[in-house]
Parts: structure tokens; C-alpha cells; sequence
């Protein structure tokens, strides 16, 4: 009997676990909470494809090397610890507009990685003249792994996109739990929807704080008001 129990538990729990929703954040790259010149926002793309018309970038022309200034900083409420794979829409002509350093508080350290150089957060991103996704990896010496975030704070996260190479192209970010997926499709990746548009404007300040301080408001919560 108490062997029936356990495996019936177990099959429950399985099936949780199937069942169990990942949790998606769609932002606008132009839509930073903060952005440091020269990093700008374009809004040049009407019409050629960028979500909401516009994306950013350290303005720069192709085959030319540059950059290593400027930053967006995004304010993103995570409410779920656990571990999270970014996704990038991004355009990148060439060799010389194809990377960014990427850098997520509190999972990675406080650390300007423009000055560092530390390659753990420099992102290879993958070359293509028209907006396509690309998760974002670690581009070592050796190797470029997909990066995973170990979120352990339930509230406030801060994640820098920082230039690297100038005329690198962001339009929009994907955040998931899904961490296993290695395609953009396998990963359920989508542009900012308008209701996205108006959660991410509201920032840290669009979230429920419970009487012990805690925030208390999903994101999904949000999203379904
Ligand atoms: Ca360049
Ligand atoms: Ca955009």
C-alpha cells in the first residue's frame, strides 16, 4: 500500500513538473531603464523590422572596428529563483559589429566588464544582416558556451548590455527558464508584445510589496492584469 502511495506521488510530481509553465520576460532593448552614450537608441527602423520600430547600438559603420563605451541597463523583477538562458534579437553585418559584454546582477559580480575584459561575459554574437535571435553565450578563448544565469534573489535584478565592437544591433531581449533549449524556436523566443511594453515601463516600480518587504507581484501576474 505505502508502495502505491510513493510511486502514485512520484507520478504526480513528474507530471508537475511536465506541466510546469517556464517563466518568459520579453523586453525592448530601447526601452532600458538607463542608458549610457555613446550607446543610443535608433528609431531609424521603421518598416525594416525591428520591434517597436527601434533598437540600440554604439552607432557605428560595417567592417570598422570601435567601441568598448556606453551601456543599457535593464531593471527586471524576477520573481522565481532558479537559473535563466537570455535570448538576443539582434543584427550584426561583420566581424567587426558582432559582440557585446554582458553582465546580470546579483548572479554575476559587480564588475565593469569593459574595463576587465573578462571573455566569461563577452558575447560572440552571431553575424546575420537581418534581426534574427541569438542566445546569449560566453565567448571564452577556447569555446563559446550558451550562458545560464542562477538567479538566487527573488526582486530586483539589473542586467548591463555594454558595448563591445560598435554597430552590434539590439532590438529586443528574451529571458527564459528554459535553459536545455538551444534554438530560438525550441525556446519559445517572441518579440515584446504592447503589454510587455507597458510592464517593463513601470520597472521595479510596477511591483506589489507584501508586508514583509516582499515583492509579491509575478511577472505573469502582470502580464494577465
Ligand atoms: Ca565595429
Ligand atoms: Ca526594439
Amino acid at each position: 500500500m505505502k508502495k502505491k502511495l510513493i510511486i502514485l506521488a512520484l507520478l504526480f510530481c513528474a507530471g508537475f513538473i511536465i506541466e510546469a509553465k517556464d517563466i518568459e520576460i520579453a523586453l525592448e532593448a530601447e526601452l532600458a531603464q538607463r542608458i549610457e552614450e555613446p550607446m543610443k537608441i535608433d528609431d531609424s527602423n521603421k518598416g525594416k523590422g525591428a520591434s517597436n520600430g527601434k533598437f540600440i547600438w554604439m552607432e557605428g559603420k560595417p567592417a570598422v572596428g570601435g567601441g568598448g563605451k556606453g551601456w543599457a541597463e535593464f531593471d527586471i523583477p524576477i520573481q522565481k529563483k532558479g537559473k535563466y538562458a537570455i535570448w538576443g534579437r539582434v543584427l550584426a553585418w561583420d566581424g567587426n559589429s558582432d559582440s557585446f559584454w554582458v553582465t546580470w546582477k546579483p548572479a554575476d559580480p559587480d564588475e565593469d566588464a569593459q574595463a576587465t575584459q573578462n571573455t566569461k561575459f563577452r558575447w560572440a554574437v552571431q553575424q546575420g544582416p537581418e534581426w534574427h535571435w541569438d542566445r546569449v553565450n560566453a565567448w571564452l578563448d577556447g569555446g563559446t558556451p550558451e550562458r545560464e544565469w542562477d538567479i538566487k534573489t527573488d526582486g530586483e535584478t539589473v542586467l548591463r548590455i555594454a558595448v563591445r565592437e560598435d554597430a552590434t544591433m539590439l532590438d529586443s531581449l528574451f529571458i527564459t527558464s528554459n535553459i536545455k533549449a538551444k534554438d530560438p524556436a525550441g525556446a519559445n523566443v517572441r518579440e515584446p508584445t504592447k503589454k510587455d511594453r507597458e510592464i517593463q515601463k513601470k520597472g521595479f516600480g510596477g511591483l506589489a510589496v507584501d508586508s514583509n518587504g516582499k515583492i509579491s507581484t509575478t511577472w505573469s501576474i502582470l502580464k494577465n492584469q
